[in-house]
């Protein structure tokens, strides 16, 4: 089956149908990003690649929100460290329908709202500005307090990258999540492997990953992060203990740069991902023919 990235199809409670409908989405946003990518003929599309069905899992299946109404006081937020990767978060607002998908044309262009780094205060469903590294989780943390403050149930999501791990404030902030018990947090880690100027591991390594999540009280998974179905069951565990348990949530989420399109997951893991004009179509095509062959589809 070919989907063009226009098609919708409704969320179904099935767990089976929900993981089809967040891979259904994913793809559509992989295209979204291509799209996006060869209006400005670069951006960092490989990472906008790699972490779509993070994005795609989380909006689609799980965030509570108003696409007519972001402002919506009782709505979830989804926070963006990261943002090198608003690429990827446009294409989830758009499928989303809070950014309306004929806008995403202008990405990265003089006047639009969606500037290659994210900023609240141009877009829609941008809850930070990003682009400063490190601060996302410790800006979840005080929105999760205060929501808790208000008595609200409203959850914090905070999707940040590998080479955030290397930030201390990124660790102040855990241990601030775990001092308030902000059963109300997720954080979602993209480990990509990849920090700007080479190999998280060979930059700063952060491994192993998972046992420096938990010895600061988080609930750790570690997962697929390019497997839907592993990152909503991972999610589904999340939300069963919601309210149950202080324990703030993480998710580390192990990706690869390019996903979805052979010819750049095979290309040299670069930062920003240079792509020849000639090249955008034959992106396009490898994405088609890769989700047509899905199983599960
Ligand atoms: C506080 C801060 N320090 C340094 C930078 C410069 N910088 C931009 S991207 C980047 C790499 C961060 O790692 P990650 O987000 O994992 O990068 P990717 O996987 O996209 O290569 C760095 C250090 C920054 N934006 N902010
Ligand atoms: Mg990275």
């Amino acid at each position: 089956m070919t989907l063009t990235p226009e098609t919708t199809v409704a969320p179904s409670p099935d767990f089976t149908a929900r993981v089809a409908d967040v891979e259904r989405s994913a793809y559509r946003a992989r295209h979204f990003a291509l799209n996006m990518g060869e209006v400005q003929g670069q951006g960092y599309v490989g990472q906008a690649l790699g972490s779509a069905d993070i994005f795609a899992s989380v909006y689609r299946d799980q965030l509570r929100f108003r696409p007519e109404d972001p402002h919506w006081a009782d709505r979830d937020r989804f926070l963006l460290s990261t943002g090198h990767y608003a690429i990827g978060h446009y294409a989830a607002l758009a499928e989303a329908g809070i950014v309306p998908v004929t806008e995403l044309d202008t990405y990265g262009s003089d006047d639009s709202r969606l500037p290659m780094s994210g900023m609240a205060s141009y877009t829609p469903g941008m809850e930070i500005s990003g682009g400063s590294l490190g601060h996302g989780l410790t800006v979840a943390v005080g929105m999760a307090l205060g929501m808790r403050l208000q008595g609200s149930s409203a959850r914090i999501f905070n999707f940040l990258s590998d080479g955030e791990l290397d930030e201390g404030s990124t660790w102040e902030a855990a241990m601030g999540a775990h001092h308030h018990q902000l059963g109300n947090l997720t954080a979602l880690v993209d480990m990509n492997a990849l920090q700007a100027d080479g190999a998280t591991e060979t930059v700063l390594g952060i491994e192993p990953a998972e046992e420096k999540w938990a010895s600061f009280g988080w609930y750790t998974q570690r997962v697929d992060g390019n497997s839907a179905q592993a990152l909503l069951a991972a999610l589904d565990n999340i939300a069963d203990r919601t309210g149950t348990t202080g324990e703030p949530s993480v998710i580390l989420c192990d990706t690869k740069v390019g996903r979805g399109v052979p010819l750049l997951e095979q290309r040299e893991k670069a930062h920003f991902m240079r792509i020849e004009e000639h090249e955008w179509q034959i992106c396009r095509d490898q994405l088609t023919a890769g989700y047509d062959g899905k199983a599960s589809v």
